[in-house]
C-alpha cells in the first residue's frame, strides 16, 4: 500500500506542475482528493489493513493529501498571478497614469463675502471676535436697551430653550460679552449665525448671517463712523461708491442711521437692482446708546462709541445676482459650483 501511496504522489505532483489553467488544478483536485478520488479510494482499503500498520499508513496518506493541497493552492495562485500580468501587458492598461483626481471642492459664496468684509475691516485695525449661539436673553436684549416688552423678545421670534436662553438673535451679545470682559479702546467686527423664528421665503430664513462693528473709544463721533464705512463701501463695491445716510431707529443706537450706497450695477441711474431708486440700502448703524455703555460698565460721559450690522447673506445676492436665500442652504452643487 505504500508504494501505491507513493505513485499516487509522485503523479498528482507530476501532474499539478504540468497544469496551466485553474480548471486543471480543479480538476486534479478532484481526481486526487474528490469523494471518489484515488487517495481516497486508497484510504477506503485501510480498513483490511493489518492492525499495527494502519496508523502508519493512515498517517501517511494525510501527509500525502496534505503535500497534495498546498502544491494545488500554490499552483493555482502562481495562474492567478500570471494571467493578471498577462492581462495588464496585453490590455496596455497603464498602471503609471495618474489617477483621477477628487475636485477640491469651492468656497460657499457666504463664505467668500464674509472673507472679503473680514479682510477690509482687520485692514482698518478691527478685531474680528466670536462667541457663543446659544445666548442669554440679558446678554441679547437687555443689556442692549431692549425692553422687555419690545416686539422682537416675544416668544414667536426667537428661539427658545427655556426662559432666559435662545439662540442669539443677532451678533450684538457677543459685543456685550467683550465691553464687560474689557476696558475701551474696542474696535471689533463680530460675523457668525443668527436665528430668529421666519417664515421661509426667497429672502428671509430662521438662519441667517450678520456682521456687527463696534467702536468704543474716548471722543467717538458720528464723523468716525462715516469715516469708516465710506472706507467699507468703496473697498467692497467700488473706489467710486458714493454713500448716503437715511434716520432710522435701533434701541441700542441713538442716533441710528441706515447706509446706502449708490447702486454698483448702474451707477446709479436706475435698475432692476436697485428697483429704480438708484440707491441700494446696505447696513444698519449708530451712536451707542448711553444705557449699552452703562450696562458694560462704562461712563457715557467719559466713552463714546459707533456700532453698525449688515446682513452678508443680502450682500452675497446683490453682488452675485442671487434671488433666493434658500439656494444658500439647498446644498444643490449646480448652485455652489457656479461661485
Ligand atoms: C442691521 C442693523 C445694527 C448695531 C447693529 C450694535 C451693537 C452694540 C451696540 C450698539 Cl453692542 N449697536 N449693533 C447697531 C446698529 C445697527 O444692525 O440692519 N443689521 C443687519
Amino acid at each position: 500500500m505504500q508504494e501505491a501511496l507513493e505513485q499516487l504522489k509522485s503523479s498528482a505532483v507530476c501532474l499539478i506542475e504540468k497544469a496551466s489553467g485553474i480548471d486543471e488544478i480543479e480538476n486534479l483536485r478532484v481526481k486526487y482528493l474528490g469523494k471518489k478520488g484515488e487517495l481516497t479510494t486508497v484510504l477506503k482499503e485501510l480498513g483490511k489493513m493489518p492492525a499495527d500498520v494502519r496508523p502508519v499508513m493512515g498517517q501517511l496518506a494525510n501527509t500525502i493529501k496534505n503535500q497534495l493541497t498546498e502544491l494545488m493552492d500554490g499552483k493555482k495562485s502562481e495562474i492567478e498571478t500570471k494571467k493578471l500580468e498577462d492581462e495588464i501587458i496585453n490590455q496596455s492598461l497603464d498602471i503609471t497614469l495618474p489617477g483621477k483626481a477628487p475636485s477640491p471642492g469651492r468656497i460657499h459664496p457666504i463664505t467668500q463675502i464674509l472673507g472679503e468684509i473680514r479682510d477690509i475691516f482687520t485692514g482698518l485695525g478691527f478685531e474680528v471676535v466670536d462667541g457663543p449661539e446659544v445666548e442669554t436673553e440679558y446678554n441679547n436684549f437687555e443689556a442692549l436697551n431692549i425692553p422687555a416688552d419690545h416686539p422682537s423678545r416675544e416668544m414667536w421670534d426667537s428661539f427658545y430653550f427655556r426662559k432666559g436662553l435662545l439662540l442669539r438673535s443677532h451678533t450684538s451679545p457677543v459685543q456685550v460679552r467683550v465691553m464687560k470682559d474689557r476696558k475701551p479702546p474696542i474696535k471689533i467686527i463680530v460675523p457668525g449665525k443668527t436665528y430668529r423664528r421666519d417664515t421661509v421665503d426667497a429672502t428671509h430664513h430662521w438662519m441667517f448671517h450678520q456682521v456687527e462693528g463696534l467702536l468704543v473709544d474716548e471722543k467717538v463721533t458720528f464723523a468716525d463712523l462715516k469715516g469708516v464705512l465710506l472706507k467699507f463701501a468703496r473697498q467692497m463695491f467700488g473706489e467710486t461708491r458714493k454713500i448716503s445716510f437715511k434716520p432710522s431707529y435701533f434701541p441700542f443706537t441713538e442716533p441710528s442711521a441706515e447706509m446706502s450706497i449708490d447702486c454698483f450695477v448702474c451707477n446709479g441711474e436706475g435698475c432692476r437692482v436697485c428697483k429704480q431708486s438708484g440707491w441700494i440700502e446696505i447696513l444698519g448703524s449708530g451712536m451707542v446708546h448711553p444705557n449699552v455703555l452703562r450696562s458694560a460698565g462704562y461712563d457715557p460721559e467719559k466713552y463714546t462709541g459707533f456700532a453698525f450690522g449688515m446682513g452678508p447673506d443680502r450682500i452675497a445676492m446683490l453682488k452675485y445676482g442671487i434671488n433666493d436665500i434658500r439656494l444658500f442652504s439647498d446644498n444643490d452643487l449646480r448652485f455652489l459650483e457656479q461661485f
